[in-house]
């Protein structure tokens, strides 16, 4: 599957996401999974804060209840550069139109025989509500997923509604992870089990949850983002949740850039830098400007 009937995209944007087969072959998600668990294995992006556990982050890091790996792109140059990302691209273009662009990649992985589950989110709350985002969301898993270890689950047409309120999980402000406890029934969910190569894309307002891994193997998954210029946000609202959170992985963040990862990162934000939205120029310098202050 390569392109979007018309159909499809009507269901999309009808729905807030939708189920797609063979959208990759078996090949390359058993790549993507020998990837993921090498980066996972080695830790990749730890130090950077890149790394992390969705769930409040305990003493035993070796455990995480639900792994997250943000950008590993920017560990292993072929993840963007596959056929699979242009294919994922072109699709979204079908969906967003054709100034749909790369934003951001990130592995899962929810171990055996947990009960945590991806608590009801939409992805669009984790945001800055000053800015718009418009993006959509592939996500992959790397092993056929059922209700047992822990397959998407959406509620339709949530996207047309507002972002709901939210909450880190268990209120913990150091947490990643933000939880939506109301304002939705989560008896209308829709279930996706998928099999290998299939994959489903959400809007980034649609509310989505994964379930436990009864499992007795890890259950591995890689989302690709790809979204619109940013702009600023049409609507004047707050997310208050995003206030007064101290995020543990924020501290690995500001520490590893004081210590020499400052530079790799610089050269990363100006490659990706959206030099033709003028809008990106405007968040750049006051952003600059704060930095100035900071010092
Ligand atoms: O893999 C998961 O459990 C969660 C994925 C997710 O929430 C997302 O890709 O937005």
């Amino acid at each position: 599957m390569t392109t979007l009937s018309q159909q499809q995209c009507e269901r999309f944007w009808k729905d807030g996401f939708i189920r797609l087969e063979k959208v990759a072959t078996v090949s390359e998600t058993k790549d993507l999974r020998t990837i993921g668990d090498r980066l996972l294995r080695n830790k990749a992006g730890y130090a950077q804060g890149l790394l992390f556990d969705f769930y409040p982050e305990s003493a035993d890091a070796e455990k995480p209840k639900l792994a997250q790996l943000h950008q590993p792109s920017h560990f292993e140059r072929s993840l963007m550069e596959s056929a699979l990302a242009r294919r994922a691209q072109r699709i979204a273009m079908q969906l967003l139109g054709p100034k749909a662009r790369f934003v951001s990649d990130s592995f899962f992985h929810k171990p055996a025989h947990t009960e945590a589950v991806t608590p009801w989110h939409q992805d669009e709350a984790f945001t800055d509500p000053r800015i718009e985002h418009r993006e959509v969301n592939f996500w992959f898993p790397l092993q056929p997923v059922s209700l047992e270890n822990g397959c998407m689950q959406f509620i339709a047409g949530s996207h047309l509604g507002p972002v709901l309120p939210h909450g880190p999980i268990g209120g913990d402000p150091t947490t990643h992870g933000l939880e939506c406890a109301s304002g939705f029934e989560a008896e209308e969910a829709v279930v996706c089990p998928l099999e290998l190569g299939d994959c489903t894309i959400h809007y980034g307002r649609t509310l989505h949850f994964a379930g436990p891994n009864h499992s007795d193997a890890s259950r591995y998954a890689y989302s690709l983002v790809f979204g619109l210029p940013r702009r600023a946000s049409r609507e004047v609202r707050t997310f208050p949740w995003n206030d007064n959170r101290r995020l543990s992985r924020e501290d690995r963040v500001q520490e590893s850039r004081a210590s020499g990862s400052f530079w790799p990162y610089l050269y990363r934000k100006v490659r990706e830098f959206d030099y033709a939205n003028p809008y990106e120029w405007r968040l750049g310098a006051k952003r600059v400007a704060r930095l100035i202050k900071q010092r």
